[in-house]
């Protein structure tokens, strides 16, 4: 399992990764612009293998892992210098601020960031909550899961 610890820049996200890992990554890194993520695969222990493995005598007893991807803080100029990593970037067409949405995306790519938009036909703000089982809400969720798989990887 691949878990990503994501959340605004100074959150504590690289404290809680520590905690979860016994990890020793630098926190605050928000001053030091670090753009890489930690990662760092911990082992979940499972009294009821133990039991399992004592019942069987297996040849080999490998316990569940976690993987935690810590993703890296950000410099104040990251935007201007296009140093941000990539951001997903999604209205509806009926949205308020479906104009500020798509300067947004605009600006990042001008600064050469990746930026992934979709500007939803007839949405509205926060449609998907109030219509979960509507076909445009399924395919806003589809497509915010896509981008996630794609940038971890799987
Ligand atoms: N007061 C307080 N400070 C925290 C807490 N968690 C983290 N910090 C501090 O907040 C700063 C940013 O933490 P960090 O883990 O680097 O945040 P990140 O940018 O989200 O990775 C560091 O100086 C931490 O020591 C908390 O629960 N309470
Ligand atoms: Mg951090």
């Amino acid at each position: 399992m691949k878990i990503a610890i994501i959340g605004l820049a100074n959150s504590g996200k690289t404290t809680v990764f520590n905690a979860l890992t016994r990890g020793t990554a630098e926190t605050t890194s928000y001053a030091s612009g670090q753009l890489e993520p930690n990662i760092a695969t911990v082992k979940v222990p499972d009294q009821r293998l133990n039991v399992l493995a004592q019942m069987f005598d297996p040849k080999k007893n490998t316990p569940a892992d976690v993987q935690y991807v810590d993703v890296g803080g950000l410099s104040s100029g990251a935007r201007q210098s296009g140093g941000l990593p990539p951001a997903f970037i999604e209205c509806g067409s009926a949205e308020l601020f479906r104009d500020e949405d798509v300067a947004y995306a605009s600006g990042l790519w001008a600064a050469g960031s990746q930026a992934e938009l979709h500007v939803w036909p007839g949405g509205f703000h926060a449609c998907d909550q109030l219509a979960p089982n509507a076909r445009l809400s399924k395919d806003m969720t589809a497509a915010r899961d896509d981008w996630m798989a794609r940038l971890l990887g799987s």
